[in-house]
């Protein structure tokens, strides 16, 4: 039977358009998606719009529209940014959609059904900005951490999950799973606040104050709060409870979301999946921020970079590489446009971009533009063989732990070490001599080779990429671009024609 992977992004607000923040968690889950079919497996990939609560309501409100018409026009500017970015999602979820309003009433009767959703009195300090309650110990200096602002205290009766039932259960689960929750950073930051109790989890508001939701089954004087909505996202994308898709793809589900909604994840969502009889998630990957001169890049501080000026500049591809090469997943990393250019220009340009070039045209140039027969391969060439094959399962581990810089740092360790053979071989002096044919044909058809196994190894993040390279070298993509090719060396056919392309990434201005 094939491997399954399921793998979803956060759902954004759409109280805003999409900037590179959103982008970055999105090619990422793009990238393992794209990876996972290359492995072979049979992969879903989930992204969508959260498109209920105050924020949305005041922000339509403030632009004189119904709130619908809003979500509309931002939900396509997200299904814009994805398709400019060569991100290929299974379903875009929008929690407007009537199958998600149907699944979240549905999960929400049957916790209340089963006594773990109660009615009662609550006072506290809310946060307008993050539509939550925070305790005192969650502030800073008497403010919301994300908005910066002071919480209002406001008294109401809602609805609440007895989240602290699961308490015990998740610490446990936490401890028995070490990657349950990665990068491990993430994981102790969940265990340590698990230390101490949980609050009852507020998941309702009056229908009187907010009308753009979704109404309690059991009380349709409220509609329920917002984490409870978007969460449950991830169970309709796939059709809980008897679509086939759940069945196949729930016990593989992985989230990739940044360390703003760390606790939304980690303690509220595997605890209510506890309250409905299902197995948690099996992984979450927790990514830093994007930042501009130190600060978060977000729409409250409007310090953003969208990603279509970004792909107009650089391309799709390079776009996607340098996303993905610029941050280590976990870590938070400083925006510049800059590092991005320069990035460019050393790994693209250079490293990759020349590796092709030269390549092909000594091809062209010395062997008629076709792919030699090779001999023993026993010369120099034989150290960039043996680094390409070591380099393949290294790169399948880096890309399942979700640490693709690792894994392009790899790949790119070998590039340079094909640059380094061209010109230690020097195949333009093979050349002039008849007796060091046999040399220049090996040292040619293993440069070409390893191009193709490069090509496979990049295909996830720079899918158009690799296409183009793979053409070059005569290969059908459709057949060429698997984990089994690039686990063998020497499937180059001898003969095969190839063919000259233009620079696949032009330098760009520092
Ligand atoms: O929180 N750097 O939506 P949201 C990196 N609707 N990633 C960033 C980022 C930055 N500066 N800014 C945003 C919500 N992100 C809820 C989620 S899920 C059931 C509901 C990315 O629009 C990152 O993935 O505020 C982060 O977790 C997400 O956008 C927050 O998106």
């Amino acid at each position: 039977m094939r491997d399954r992977f399921y793998i979803t992004t956060p759902i954004y607000y759409v109280n805003a358009e999409p900037h590179l923040g959103h982008a970055y968690s999105t090619v990422i889950a793009d990238i393992e998606n794209r990876f996972h079919r290359l492995l072979g497996d049979e992969t879903f990939f989930l992204t969508g719009t959260d498109e209920h609560g105050d924020k949305i309501l005041q922000t339509a409100k403030r632009q004189g529209i119904d709130p619908k018409t809003y979500v509309d026009r931002i939900n396509s500017l997200f299904r814009d940014a994805w398709a400019l970015l060569d991100i290929e999602p299974d379903r875009s979820i929008r929690t407007t959609d009537p199958d998600h309003i149907a699944t979240v009433q549905r999960v929400l009767q049957e916790i209340y059904d089963k006594g773990d959703i109660v009615f009662k009195e609550y006072e506290g300090l809310y946060c307008f900005g993050c539509e939550r309650f925070y305790t005192e110990r969650e502030l800073v200096d008497g403010k919301c951490p994300d908005h910066g602002i002071p919480p209002v205290r406001l008294k109401e009766k809602n609805y609440f999950f007895l989240m602290s039932r699961y308490q015990d259960w998740l610490v446990d689960h936490i401890k028995r799973h070490p990657s349950f929750i990665t990068p491990e950073h993430y994981r102790n930051e969940v265990l340590s606040f698990l230390k101490e109790p949980l609050d009852d989890l507020c998941i309702s508001r009056p229908s009187t104050r907010l009308t753009w939701g979704i109404p309690l089954p059991f009380d349709h004087r409220f509609v329920t709060y917002v984490w409870f909505d978007a969460l449950i996202n991830y169970l309709t994308g796939i059709g809980f409870p008897d679509g086939p898709n759940f069945s196949k793809f729930w016990p593989v589900a992985e989230h990739v979301i940044a360390k703003d909604i760390l606790k939304p994840h980690c303690v509220y969502w595997p605890t209510m999946l506890r309250a409905l009889g299902l197995e948690p998630y099996r992984h979450i990957h927790v990514h830093g921020y994007w930042q501009i001169q130190a600060q978060k890049m977000s729409k409250s501080l409007g310090n953003v970079i969208r990603p279509g000026d970004l792909v107009e500049a650089f391309g799709v591809d390079a776009t996607r590489y340098c996303l993905v090469r610029e941050m280590t997943f976990g870590l938070d990393a400083r925006f510049s446009e800059e590092s991005f250019r320069l990035r460019i220009n050393a790994d693209l340009a250079n490293d990759l971009g020349n590796l092709v070039s030269r390549i092909l045209t000594m091809v062209y140039k010395y062997l008629g533009g076709k792919v030699p027969v090779p001999g023993d391969l026993d010369g120099p060439e034989r150290d960039l063989r043996k680094a390409v094959v070591r380099l393949v399962p290294h790169w399948r581990e880096a890309m399942e732990a979700f640490e693709i810089h690792r894994a392009l740092q790899g790949v790119w360790e070998v590039i340079n070490m094909a640059n380094k053979l061209i010109d230690a071989s020097a195949p333009w002096v093979l050349a002039r001599d008849p007796n060091k044919a046999g040399q220049l044909r090996d040292v040619l058809y293993s440069l070409l080779d390893a191009l193709r196994i490069f090509s496979i190894l990049i295909a996830p993040v720079m899918p158009t990429s690799a296409r183009k390279m793979q053409e070059a070298l005569g290969i059908d993509p459709e057949k060429g671009l698997n984990f089994e090719a690039a686990r063998h060396w020497g499937l180059l056919v001898p003969g095969t024609k190839i063919s000259k392309i233009p620079p696949m990434f032009p330098r760009v201005k520092v």
